[in-house]
C-alpha cells in the first residue's frame, strides 16, 4: 500500500521517546507545573484565524510538544496533508481523492483530480444553489397550488443529516425567520410524522439529500414524502416538480425517483458524507441564511484550510488538537473525549463530532491491513454548557476516568441579555480552573469540614481540558471550527495509520437489515438461519404483530 507509513507507528523513535517521556511526566500536577512556570498560561495557547486556544492546562511540558511534533513528522504528516490537498487517492481503500478542501476554494484556485481542475464545477454548482436559495427566499419557488414555499425538510442521514442539522441550529441567528426547517432522518415513522403533522404540504418543500440515492433510510423517508404531498396535492405527479429537490451524485436515481435532474443538485465522489455540510449536502443551510452568509462560511472553512496547509507543524492549531488526542489516547488511555460548546446555538455540535470523529477514525486496521497494536479513534461527547455541569461533569471532577475536555466559548454573545453571558463565560473558565487545580484534602479541612467528609469533598484536579475562545458565532467563525476539528481528525488518523476516510464498519448491519426486514414481512413463515437469538426475536415479533393483526 503506497500511502501506509513503512515504519510501524509503536517503532517510531518518537513513539518509543513519548513513551519513556510519560514514564517520567505522566504523574506531574497541573499544579506544579503551573508553579514553576508563571507566564504558562499564556505561553502555551496559540491564534490562528480568529481562534484563541489555550492549551496550557493539558499534562504537558515542552518536551511533551517537541516529541508529538516530532512523532507528527515520523508520521509523513507533511507528505499527507500535501497529498490530500493535490487530490491524490488518498482514501486507498475505496480509491478515491478526499477534496471537502476544495468546496471551499475560492474561485481561481486550481485543485486537480485526475489532471482535471474540480474548482469550477464546485462554483457552478453553488451559483445554481444560491439562485434556488434566492428563488425560495425571496417567495419566488411556487408550489404547485400557487403558495410561496415556507418549510423545509431535509430528508437524508448520516453525513446528509448531521451537517446540515448542526449547522442550522448553530447560525439560527442569521436564518430567515419566515421560513422554517424541519430534517427528517430516522427511519422510525414517528420522525416523519412528527416533522410533519403541522405542514401544509402545499407549502412545503422536501430536499433529498443523498449521496448515493439509495440509503434505505432516505429512501423510505422520500417514498412517504412524495406520498404525503401526492395525497394532499390531488395526486398529480406534476406536482413533485415544485416540492422536491434532490442533492446527490446519482442522477439516474434521482430521475428514477422522479424529481427532475434540472432540479438537482451534485457533488462528487472525492465529497465523504461526514466531509458535505459545505457541499450542496448545505442547501438546506444557504436557504437559511442565504447565500452569502454560506459563502463567508466557506471562507471560515478556507481560512482554517490554508493554515493547517502552511503553518508550521508546531505552530498549527489542528495538527497540536489532533497530537493532544494521540497524547492523551495512546499514552494515559483516554477512551473519551468530551467537547463543551458554551453556546446554545452549538447545541448539536458533538452529536456533528461524533460523526466526525468516530466514523473517521474507529478503525483497527493500519492502511496497509494490519492490526493495530494502539488505541485509535476515543469516544467523541458532549452536551451544551451549563447544563452538562449538573449532570455528568460530576463524573469528570471526581470520576475514576481521565476524561480530556475541549471548552468553547466566545467572547460576545449573539443575544445579550443582562449578566447571562458574563455568567456563561465565567462557568467555562471556573470549570477548567476547577479540574486542572481541584481542591486538595487540607484545603478542604481548613474550611472547617468534618473529617469523615474530607475525602468527599476532595477534587484532585490534575484533569485536563483545551479552552477555545472565539469572539462570536458567525457562520465564518463556523467554518473556521468545523474545519479546525476535520483536519485535527486527519492528523489523528495519519499517526494512527488508518484511513479516516471510509466507513466500512456500517456495512454489515446494513446487509443484515435488508435481509432480516424481508423475513419480519414475508406473508410465509420465513426458514431462519441466524443465529438462536435473532432467530427468536424475530419469531416473537411476527407472532407478536400477527396476534395484533388478528384481534383487531
Ligand atoms: C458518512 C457516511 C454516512 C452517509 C450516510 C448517508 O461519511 O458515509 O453517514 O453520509 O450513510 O449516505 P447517503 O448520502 O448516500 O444517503
Amino acid at each position: 500500500m503506497a500511502l501506509a507509513n513503512p515504519i510501524p507507528l509503536t517503532a517510531r523513535p518518537a513513539w518509543v521517546a513519548l513513551g519513556e517521556h510519560h514514564a517520567e511526566i505522566g504523574g506531574t500536577e497541573l499544579r506544579d507545573l503551573f508553579a514553576r512556570d508563571p507566564g504558562r498560561g499564556e505561553r502555551l495557547t496559540l491564534e490562528a484565524e480568529g481562534i484563541y486556544l489555550d492549551y496550557s492546562k493539558n499534562r504537558i511540558t515542552d518536551e511533551t510538544i517537541g516529541l508529538l511534533v516530532q512523532l507528527a513528522v515520523e508520521s509523513g504528516l507533511r507528505e499527507r496533508i500535501a497529498a490530500m490537498f493535490a487530490g491524490e487517492r488518498i482514501n486507498a481503500t475505496e480509491d478515491r481523492a478526499v477534496l471537502h478542501v476544495a468546496l471551499r476554494a475560492p474561485k481561481g484556485e486550481r485543485i486537480a483530480v485526475d489532471g482535471i481542475d474540480v474548482v469550477p464545477a464546485v462554483h457552478e454548482v453553488l451559483g445554481r444553489m444560491g439562485e434556488f436559495a434566492d428563488r425560495v427566499r425571496r417567495g419566488r419557488w411556487l408550489g404547485h397550488t400557487g403558495k410561496a414555499i415556507r418549510t423545509i425538510v431535509n430528508v437524508g442521514i448520516g453525513g446528509s443529516d448531521l451537517g446540515p442539522v448542526m449547522a442550522y441550529e448553530a447560525l439560527r441567528h442569521y436564518s430567515d425567520r419566515e421560513l422554517s426547517f424541519r430534517f427528517v432522518s430516522n427511519v422510525d415513522g414517528t420522525d416523519f410524522v412528527e416533522a410533519t403533522r403541522d405542514l401544509d404540504p402545499a407549502e412545503t418543500l422536501f430536499i433529498i439529500s443523498s449521496k448515493t440515492f439509495t440509503t434505505l433510510e432516505t429512501m423510505t423517508n422520500a417514498a412517504s414524502a412524495r406520498d404525503w404531498t401526492l395525497t394532499a396535492l390531488g395526486g398529480d405527479p406534476s406536482a413533485i416538480a415544485k416540492h422536491f429537490v434532490a442533492v446527490s451524485t446519482n442522477a439516474e436515481a434521482v430521475e428514477a425517483f422522479g424529481i427532475d435532474v434540472m432540479n438537482m443538485f451534485g457533488f462528487w465522489d472525492w465529497v465523504g458524507g461526514r466531509y458535505s455540510m459545505d457541499s450542496a449536502i448545505g442547501l438546506s443551510t444557504m436557504i437559511a441564511i442565504g447565500p452569502d452568509a454560506f459563502r463567508e462560511l466557506l471562507a471560515g472553512f478556507h481560512a482554517m484550510d490554508e493554515h493547517f496547509r502552511t503553518a508550521p507543524v508546531e505552530a498549527n492549531l489542528p495538527v497540536l488538537l489532533g497530537l493532544l488526542t494521540v497524547w492523551y489516547a495512546d499514552f494515559f488511555g483516554a477512551q473519551t473525549q468530551a467537547v463543551l460548546p458554551y453556546d446554545q446555538y452549538l447545541k448539536r455540535f458533538p452529536a456533528y463530532l461524533q460523526q466526525l470523529t468516530m466514523e473517521s477514525n474507529g478503525k483497527h486496521v493500519t492502511l496497509g491491513g494490519a492490526a493495530v497494536d494502539y488505541a485509535t479513534g476515543p469516544v467523541y461527547w458532549g452536551e451544551p454548557g451549563t447544563n452538562g455541569q449538573h449532570s455528568f461533569y460530576q463524573l469528570i471532577h471526581q470520576g475514576t476516568e481521565l476524561i480530556p475536555c475541549d471548552f468553547i466559548g466566545f467572547t460576545h454573545s449573539l443575544n445579550p441579555l443582562g449578566e447571562h453571558h458574563d455568567i456563561l463565560t465565567a462557568n467555562v473558565f471556573a470549570q477548567t480552573e476547577a479540574l486542572a487545580f481541584g481542591k486538595t484534602a487540607e484545603q478542604v479541612a481548613a474550611e472547617g469540614t468534618p473529617e469523615w467528609l474530607v475525602p468527599h469533598r476532595v477534587f484532585e484536579g490534575n484533569r485536563p481540558s483545551n479552552t477555545l475562545l472565539l469572539d462570536r458565532l458567525t457562520p465564518r467563525a463556523l467554518g473556521t471550527l468545523v474545519a479546525l476539528y476535520e483536519h485535527s481528525v486527519f492528523v489523528q488518523g495519519t499517526v494512527w495509520d488508518v484511513n479516516p476516510f471510509d466507513q466500512w464498519g456500517v456495512e454489515l448491519g446494513k446487509v443484515l437489515a435488508r435481509q432480516v426486514a424481508g423475513e419480519l414481512s414475508s406473508a410465509e413463515e420465513p426458514e431462519l438461519a441466524h443465529d438462536s437469538s435473532t432467530n427468536a426475536l424475530i419469531r416473537r415479533y411476527r407472532s407478536r404483530q400477527e396476534s395484533s393483526c388478528s384481534s383487531e
